[in-house]
Parts: C-alpha cells; sequence; structure tokens
C-alpha cells in the first residue's frame, strides 16, 4: 500500500507512513495529499493496523508546508478544491478511530503543522521547527490550523504565532503543548514507536471510542460531552473485549483483545 510521494510500512499492527518528498522538504502537493488520503482510507480499513505514525522523509522536514510552486499558479477554482482535498484529509484524521502519531523530524510548517496537529499525539526532534509562515505569503492557514493551533494552546499563544509567522523551536513547542515529547532525530522513531507499541496493546475498540469521545466532545458543551461519553461507554459494554479486558483483570491473566 504504497504511492509515488507516500511510504507505508506496516509491521506487528503498526503502520508507518513516510511524506516522500525530501527534494521538495516533503512539501504537499495535490497528488501527495491525494495519495496520503488513500492510505489513510485503507489503513483505517485494515483490521490488522492498530496505531500509524506519520513522518516525513530525510533529516530536514516532516513537511514544510503547501507545495507553493504548485499553488503559485492555482486559479481559484483550483485553490479551492486543495482547500476542500486538504481539509477533507484533515478531518478525517480525526474521524479515525486509529491513533495517529506524528513523528515530527525537522521543519512542521504551514499546512505540515496543520497535518501535525491532524494527529493525535506529537512527538519531535530536537531540530524540527513549527510555524504557520502563511501571513508572509499573504494568505492564512487554510488546513484547520487556525482552529485546531487555538484549541490546543489557546487563542493568545496561536495569535502570536500565526500573526507573526514565526518559526518556534521544539522545546518552545513543548512547552506551549503543541508536542507531547521531545528528543534527539536519532530517538524519534524508536519513541515513536514505543509510544505505537503502548497503545497497540490495549483493546482497539476501547482506544477508537475513547479517541471518539476525546475529538468529538471538545466541540460540545461540557454536560453534552459528558452524555456522549457515557453513551460511548455503554456502548462498550457490549462488546467481547470488554468481557474479555475486565475478565483478564478477575483472573489474573493478560487480555487478549479481538476488537470485537
Ligand atoms: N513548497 C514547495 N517547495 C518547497 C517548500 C514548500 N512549502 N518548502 C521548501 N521547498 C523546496 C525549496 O524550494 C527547495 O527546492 P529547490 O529550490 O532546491 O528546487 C527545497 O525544498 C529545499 O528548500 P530550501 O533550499 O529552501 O531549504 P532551506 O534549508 O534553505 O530552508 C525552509 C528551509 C523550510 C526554511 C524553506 O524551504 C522555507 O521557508 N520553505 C517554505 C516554508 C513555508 O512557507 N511553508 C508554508 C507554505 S504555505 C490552503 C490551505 C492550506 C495552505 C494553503 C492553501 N487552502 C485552503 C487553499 C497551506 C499553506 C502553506 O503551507
Amino acid at each position: 500500500m504504497e504511492g509515488k510521494n507516500i511510504l507505508c510500512d506496516i509491521n506487528e499492527g503498526i503502520a508507518t507512513v513516510t511524506v516522500n518528498r525530501p527534494e521538495s522538504l516533503n512539501a504537499l502537493n495535490s497528488e501527495v495529499l491525494n495519495e496520503l488520503e488513500c492510505i489513510l482510507y485503507g489503513l483505517e480499513q485494515d483490521n490488522s493496523v492498530q496505531v500509524v505514525i506519520l513522518t516525513g522523509a530525510g533529516e530536514k522536514a516532516f513537511v514544510a508546508g503547501a507545495d507553493i510552486k504548485e499553488m503559485v499558479a492555482m486559479n481559484s477554482y483550483q485553490g479551492h478544491q486543495f482547500a476542500i482535498q486538504g481539509q477533507r484529509l484533515m478531518l478525517f484524521m480525526e474521524k479515525m478511530s486509529k491513533p495517529v502519531i506524528a513523528a515530527v523530524n525537522g521543519y512542521a510548517l504551514g499546512g505540515g503543522l496543520e497535518l501535525a496537529l491532524a494527529c493525535d499525539v506529537i512527538y519531535a526532534s530536537d531540530n524540527a521547527r513549527f510555524g504557520f509562515p502563511e501571513v508572509t505569503l499573504g494568505i492564512i492557514p487554510g488546513f484547520g490550523g487556525t482552529q485546531n493551533l487555538a484549541r490546543l494552546i489557546g487563542p493568545a499563544k496561536a495569535k502570536e504565532l500565526v500573526f507573526s509567522g514565526r518559526m518556534i523551536p521544539a522545546a518552545k513547542a513543548h512547552a506551549w503543548g503543541i508536542a507531547n515529547e521531545v528528543c534527539t532525530q536519532a530517538e524519534l522513531a524508536a519513541k515513536a514507536l514505543a509510544l505505537a507499541r503502548e497503545i497497540a496493546k490495549n483493546g482497539r475498540l476501547g482506544v477508537g471510542y475513547a479517541k471518539n469521545a476525546i475529538v468529538n466532545g471538545l466541540n460540545m458543551t461540557k454536560e453534552d460531552g459528558f452524555r456522549y461519553e457515557s453513551s460511548l461507554f455503554g456502548v462498550l459494554f457490549a462488546t467481547e473485549d470488554q468481557k474479555e479486558g475486565m475478565g483478564a483483570f478477575v483472573e489474573k491473566r493478560k487480555a487478549e483483545f479481538k476488537g470485537k
């Protein structure tokens, strides 16, 4: 399951998806967005996959943004199509039942930062740099960046980053709550894999429903969120995984979840 610009390796329930255009710092053109969307759709359907890690090829960039060289020539119709395509991808990633971990191994700029923010967890290497340079190009983030960033770190810090167009280093992204963890570039893949393995040991339905509750609950009032959480909680009691997980605890053995 690979494309011209995307590599995908599946091992022990963990899919590592790599944006592979290092000569353009993995910039997102419409072909990359298409391939990424197809691959993630496939991974969501693939029952052997429990967690996805998303990263960029090379040592310089996760994704240095949407492809400016493609965008410069777009007419308004093409710009609109490009926006629809990008937003559809970001929204799909939020709706995926499988957690997506961004392993940010360098620049995460513009559309690249939006892609990372659409992931559930961001691990970053210490050379990573985060920013929204869109205003320096006369535009604004258009793949959900203003919305996701402000929800994640609050409006004041989001405005500082977006209005200035500046890049911040990994340590500051960590302090601001954008990156969950920062490590050396040599450690990044192993750290992301270790988290993915820890998640993959758990019941896939529980993890998927927890993601669903957190992502959707953020757009609800607290009371509606509580109601939503309780209905998902109740549904899980109709699953074999709940019986297995609690049964294993009572019987003092390791649970063998089946995702059913
Ligand atoms: N697009 C296309 N090519 C890019 C690129 C990008 N975003 N970023 C880098 N490259 C290319 C460079 O042009 C260069 O190609 P050649 O010149 O060798 O052919 C190659 O990658 C290596 O880059 P540099 O030579 O520039 O490398 P440096 O180490 O000197 O600099 C840099 C690294 C990341 C600081 C620099 O490349 C840079 O500033 N890149 C642009 C970063 C940027 O502005 N990113 C945000 C793009 S705007 C939309 C929704 C969303 C968006 C757009 C529309 N709709 C709703 C319609 C999103 C917009 C963006 O993401």
